[in-house]
């Protein structure tokens, strides 16, 4: 069975049916998911990078070792490597260590591309990409213990249900060492409207993304019934757990075959599938179920607007 046959066989007939987010990310989703990060209305991306601009050398700290999960295209970690570049180009803080970087993302082309473009920007950096879905690292990370420091940027980790983060949070505990310190990206609980119109922007870029999904569905596996003509998008805030869920809602009954799974389920009009949770936090409660996994309290710190946060914690 196939990866996507296994998720739709979990979750596409269970109630309500849910596919996991992975199946956005197709080349097309991709490149979506890009124009995302840029819209108005979606500020995540610019709050962390906010963030991470202004404190770049409180992050890096000592580090000797930088572990990017999730690293696509490393975007975002030019600014703490810039920490580590000799200056005039760079900020120069640790520009005397001669740090190890660890780009680990599960699209092998893109991870060994931009690992080729870090090399050539950065003489005295030595990139190590690994290849690996970041919810199942084992052994463990490279580097020198204690000397880590992982990144988990973006509120990647709002895209977790409850058990799968605290499987995820489990796991990283038992690849990282005493010593070793991990900065989360999280996205900050706020006004619904705004949330809303972050994952149902005016363009319609969110609605592309996720009825996307249904066009690589069906491009990946033998179905009938997924036809994104008969769906809409939908954002909507989730005030008991605390999160936006995207739908793609049937606009009329639909019947949709899976003749490969030997499964088959009917929607009706406004019935709908989930395809995305993006759990928002207050940072208090997110520290203490760090806590819970063993890693110890520090600073938590915020974008101007108090949009988005960044944990920096400890084993
Ligand atoms: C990747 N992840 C953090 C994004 C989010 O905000 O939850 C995915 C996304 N979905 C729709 N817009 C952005």
């Amino acid at each position: 069975m196939t990866a996507l046959e296994s998720d739709l066989r979990e979750g596409f007939f269970s109630d309500p049916p849910t596919v996991p987010p992975r199946w956005f990310y197709d080349e097309k989703g991709s490149l979506l998911f890009d124009r995302i990060t840029r819209l108005a209305e979606y500020y995540p991306t610019r709050a962390e990078a906010e963030i991470l601009r202004s404190r770049a050398v409180d992050i890096v700290g000592d580090a000797s070792t930088v572990v990017e999960l999730g690293a696509g295209t490393c975007e975002k970690t030019r600014v703490l490597l810039d920490v580590f570049a000799a200056p005039p180009g760079g900020g120069g803080a640790r520009a005397d260590a001669a740090p190890l970087f660890v780009p680990v993302d599960i699209s092998t082309e893109m991870l060994f591309d931009s690992a080729r473009a870090l090399t050539a920007e950065y003489p005295g950096l030595t990139v190590e990409p690994v290849v690996a879905d970041l919810t199942a690292l084992d052994g463990p990370l490279p580097g020198e213990s204690g000397g880590r420091l992982v990144l988990f940027l973006g509120g990647t980790v709002g895209n977790f249900s409850e058990d799968q983060r605290a499987d995820f949070l489990a796991m990283l505990r038992g690849v990282m060492d005493s010593g070793d310190r991990l900065v989360l990206g999280f996205d900050l609980v706020k006004d619904p409207a705004r949330l809303v119109a972050a994952y149902d922007d005016a363009d319609g870029v969110t609605a592309e993304f996720n009825l996307n999904m249904l066009d690589v569905i069906a491009r990946t596996v033998e179905c009938t019934g997924l036809d994104r003509v008969d769906f809409r998008h939908e954002a909507v805030w989730n005030a008991d757990e605390s999160r936006i869920e995207m739908w793609l809602r049937a606009v009329r009954d639909v019947r949709i075959d899976f003749p490969t799974l030997g499964c088959s389920r009917t929607l009706d009009a406004g019935a709908g599938i989930r395809t995305e949770i993006a759990r928002k936090f207050e940072p208090d409660a997110l520290m203490d179920e760090l806590a819970e996994h063993g890693f110890l309290r520090g600073p938590v710190w915020t974008d101007d607007a108090g949009d988005f946060g960044l944990a920096l914690v400890v084993v």
